[in-house]
């Protein structure tokens, strides 16, 4: 696939890796971003795919919307933002959180807008420290999107979401690790080693196990324990169905180390 917005690769080994390609807008989005980026996620699954891992080329990780697309002049009619939003950010968040697979998102800048909120909907979030996040809708009179009010008072408590949300100031990579807002910050000279060595570990795992842990913790925010109880009972049924967990059990008893074929 040639693509001009984003870098593209997946390995033999089960690795996807998806980088943003538009470093001089600090990766913003525009249609052309977004179409590419959807395009990619959609092959996924017929490759192969184990493991997604989401990143960015240059200073920033991604700005968001590409403003330069919104500034219309005063007599111009306002652009419908509930058009792009359902049209693309939408469908790629619900894309992101219902991937069958782990997605590994490396923040190696700043984060801001819808940019903050894409990271946020990947499974494990790995940040340099001198990344930060924005939700800087709040400064051009917007709301965060992209399921940011949805993930923020989930993952950091309704004040600090508020704060975020309203205040729009940067939060520091440190910060956020502190704050449950993402997994790990690491050194930028560590973020590539690390996110790699998580995606290489994450590729040979039970990837279908994987994929009922991602939808039973997706879907808890929303269930009462009893409806919990009943998905977490149907998911263990599909993965004991699966070859990689007789594969687990047999590499236990016969103290093996395991060879998961992600079926
Ligand atoms: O519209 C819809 O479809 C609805 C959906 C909306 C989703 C959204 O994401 S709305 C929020 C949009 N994003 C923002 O408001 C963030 C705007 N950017 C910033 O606040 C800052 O650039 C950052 C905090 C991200 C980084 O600041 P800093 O000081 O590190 O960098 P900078 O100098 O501001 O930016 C560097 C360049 O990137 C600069 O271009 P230049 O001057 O070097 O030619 C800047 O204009 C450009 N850039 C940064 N963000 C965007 C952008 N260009 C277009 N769109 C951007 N979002």
């Amino acid at each position: 696939m040639d693509f001009e917005t984003i870098e593209f690769r997946q390995d033999a080994n089960g690795i996807a890796t998806l980088a943003f390609n538009r470093p001089d807008r600090l990766n913003s989005f525009n249609e052309q971003m977004h179409r590419e980026v959807r395009e990619a996620l959609s092959s996924l699954q017929q490759n192969g795919a184990r493991v997604l891992l989401l990143t960015a080329n240059g200073r920033g990780f991604c700005a968001g919307q590409d403003l330069s697309d919104r500034n219309v002049a005063p007599s111009d009619d306002a652009p419908d933002l509930g058009y792009s939003i359902e049209t693309f950010y939408n469908p790629l968040i619900r894309t992101l959180s219902a991937l069958p697979m782990p997605v590994i998102c490396a923040v190696n800048g700043v984060a801001a807008g819808a940019g903050a909120n894409i990271a946020l909907a990947c499974d494990l979030v790995i940040a340099a420290r001198s990344a930060s996040f924005t939700q800087a809708f709040a400064k051009i009179g917007l709301v965060p999107d992209s399921g940011g009010t949805w993930q923020l008072p989930r993952l950091v408590g309704m004040a600090r979401a508020k704060g975020l949300a309203m205040l729009a100031d940067k939060l520091s990579a440190e910060q956020a690790e502190q704050w449950g807002l993402i997994w790990r910050c690491v050194d930028d000279s560590a973020l590539m080693d690390t996110a790699n060595q998580l995606a290489e570990h994450l590729a040979v795992q039970p990837t279908q196990g994987l994929a009922l842990i991602k939808q039973a913790l997706n879907a808890s925010a929303a269930n009462s324990l009893d409806e919990q109880l009943d998905l977490e009972r149907d998911l263990q049924r599909q993965a004991g169905r699966t070859e990689d967990y007789k594969e687990g059990v047999s590499a236990f008893m016969e103290k093996r180390t395991p060879a998961f074929k992600g079926r």
